[in-house]
């Protein structure tokens, strides 16, 4: 599929996904997100991709929702945006593979809200990142209340959504809202290096373990060791394990082939 505002390129099992709007700073607007499901669902159906990067062109990751578009919105079509937005960012937390946020300068609003729905983020020095909705007398409206707070606690999301002040890379990796923090010409560099590493391994058990936490963090910890337990049993179930452990014993490299649809 082709797309106008989202460039997708797919490189040795890794998928990128960059926002193209860049006069507008990859500003989310209602053809961006439907054009980010589709493109969700052709990366999802694609079974050799084990790994999705999430960048902007230009110089902004994605500084927030469009907000030409915003302030024309009455309260219902508001819902519908805010609805739209929800689907995206839930499809990506979703997502059997890992994904990565490379935030390459703004992730403002909607655009924090699409990075915290990732796995996790890498950054350029150069990057600025918070939810200044505030400032347009709304809240964020793409999960930046529920998915920051459950990340940082609800006392400093509390304050970075009460005063909608921007964040320096450094200072939120500090936080704790993003993994790593590189010069802006090795962002790149460092997210596919990273990237590599998670695409040997295999899809079975990147899953398990990507669906183990998120969905263990949602609930106490019994029912989250729970939660683990299956998962474990399931991995049991793919040649990945047989794969891994033969290897192992044999001290070769395991070649990882298990795949989710059977
Ligand atoms: N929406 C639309 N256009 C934008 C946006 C945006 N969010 N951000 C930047 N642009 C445009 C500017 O209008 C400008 O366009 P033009 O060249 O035509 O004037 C162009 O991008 C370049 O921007 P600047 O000249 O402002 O660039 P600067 O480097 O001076 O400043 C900033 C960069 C600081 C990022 C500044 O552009 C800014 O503050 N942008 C807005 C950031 C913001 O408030 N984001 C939150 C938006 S609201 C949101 O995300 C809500 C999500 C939930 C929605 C729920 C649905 C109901």
């Amino acid at each position: 599929m082709s797309y106008e505002s989202l460039i997708l390129t797919i490189d040795e099992k890794i998928a990128t996904l960059s926002f193209n709007r860049p006069k507008a700073l990859n500003a989310l607007n209602a053809q961006l997100l439907n054009e980010m499901a589709g493109a969700l669902d052709e990366i999802s159906g694609n079974e050799d991709i084990k790994v999705l990067i999430l960048t902007g062109e230009g110089k902004s990751f994605v500084a927030g929702a469009d907000i030409s578009e915003l302030a024309r919105l009455n309260p219902i079509q508001a819902r519908h945006f805010a609805g739209a937005g929800h689907r995206v960012m839930d499809r990506l937390q979703a997502m059997s593979i890992p994904v990565i946020a490379a935030v390459n300068g703004f992730a403002l609003g909607g655009g924090l809200e699409m990075a915290l729905s990732c796995d996790f983020i890498y950054a350029s020095e150069t990057a600025k990142i918070g939810l200044p909705e505030i400032n347009l007398g709304i809240i964020p409206g793409f999960g930046g209340t529920q998915r920051l707070a459950r990340l940082v606690g609800k006392n400093l999301a509390k304050e970075l959504i009460f005063t909608g002040k921007m964040l320096s890379a450094e200072e939120a990796e500090r936080k704790g809202i993003i993994n790593k923090v590189v010069p802006a010409d090795q962002l790149r560099g460092e997210v596919i290096k990273t990237a590599r590493i998670m695409a040997a391994k295999g899809k079975v058990a990147l899953s398990a373990a990507k669906q183990s936490i998120n969905d263990g963090l949602d609930a106490d910890l019994a029912t989250g060791c729970a939660i683990e337990i299956n998962a474990f049993a399931l991995c049991m179930a793919s040649p990945d394990a047989k794969e891994g452990t033969t290897a192992f014993l044999e001290k070769r490299q395991p070649n990882f082939k298990g795949s989710l649809k059977g």
